[in-house]
């Protein structure tokens, strides 16, 4: 596939849906900004769907259009984390026979993140959409802080309990908040020379295995990432460094 096209209709035909705020009242002038917007973004043919007042001076827009553009899918390559998802009992199992001893994984959101529901839905008992978290893994001691936690604090924690693995959770990204974090930590346990001892993971909406290598972490989970496949990468890397 050379040339990809968003789908509507029909196929190919480029039709795609954006949404958006400008600080206009919610009238005919505001909806026709809308549309020129639009436009100027490489739309043609733009249809407000919808307005809606946010308050007397704001207005949110969904406006339909298409693209002329199109992606050569077959030249794309992205750097997910490649290892083969094993399940809960293989991983348990792994454990045992390649590194002998239970590994020690703690996680939070950190900084001023407040959302707990990503990290809950890889730690938790319980898990997520039918994956169970690291809490219910054999050979896995999980430790899941919750939110807010200060980077200093995290650092400590993990010193404490002797953590193998520590979990990073971001969600916010508004003024790439999150980025200064997650470097912040990645240079605090540099300073603390545990950078290379531990392994460092982080996770969220917005976040990639390309932007956490980025940012010098080992790897990075983005939506729809399980206990499974965190925990898969994390014992094999594992593994490969006590081999290394
Ligand atoms: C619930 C929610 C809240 C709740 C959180 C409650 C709680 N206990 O967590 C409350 C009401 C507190 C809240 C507050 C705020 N929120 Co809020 N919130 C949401 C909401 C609706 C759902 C998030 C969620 O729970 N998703 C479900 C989980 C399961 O998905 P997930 O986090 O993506 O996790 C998966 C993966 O990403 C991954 N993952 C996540 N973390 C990790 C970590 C690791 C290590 C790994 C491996 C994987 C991993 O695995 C998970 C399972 O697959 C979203 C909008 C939305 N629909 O997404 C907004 C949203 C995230 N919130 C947003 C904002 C702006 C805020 C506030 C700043 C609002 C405000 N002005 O006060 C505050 C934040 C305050 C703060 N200091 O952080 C924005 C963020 C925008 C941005 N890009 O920055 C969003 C997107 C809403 C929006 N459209 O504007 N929020």
């Amino acid at each position: 596939m050379t040339d990809i096209r968003p789908y509507g209709d029909t196929l190919n035909d480029g039709k795609i849906q954006l949404s958006f705020t400008l600080p206009v009242p919610n009238d005919d002038k505001g909806r026709e900004a809308a549309k020129i917007l639009a436009r100027k973004m490489g739309l043609t043919d733009p249809n407000v769907a919808h307005s809606g007042a946010l308050d007397a001076d704001f207005t949110f827009y969904v406006v339909y259009g298409s693209v002329a553009h199109s992606v050569d899918y077959s030249a794309i390559k992205v750097q997910s984390v490649a290892e083969e998802t094993m399940s809960m009992e293989e991983i348990a199992d792994y454990i045992r026979e390649h590194i002998g001893r239970k590994i020690v994984i703690i996680g939070a959101s950190t900084g001023t993140d407040a959302h707990t529901v990503g990290i809950d839905a890889i730690m938790n008992m319980k898990g997520f959409a039918g994956n169970y978290g690291l809490e219910r893994y054999d050979m896995i001691e999980a430790h899941n802080l919750g939110s807010q936690v200060a980077n200093e604090d995290f650092i400590q924690k993990a010193k404490e309990l002797k953590a193998d693995i520590l979990l990073v959770s971001q969600t916010v990204t508004q003024k790439d908040v999150h980025i200064a974090n997650l470097t912040e930590l990645a240079e605090m346990l540099e300073a603390e020379e545990m950078r290379h001892k531990i392994i460092l993971i982080c996770g969220g909406p917005r976040i990639s295995n390309e932007l956490a290598k980025e940012l010098g972490y080992d790897a990075g989970f983005g939506q729809n990432a399980y206990a499974k496949h965190v925990a898969t990468f994390a014992v094999q890397e594992m593994a490969r460094r006590t081999r290394g």
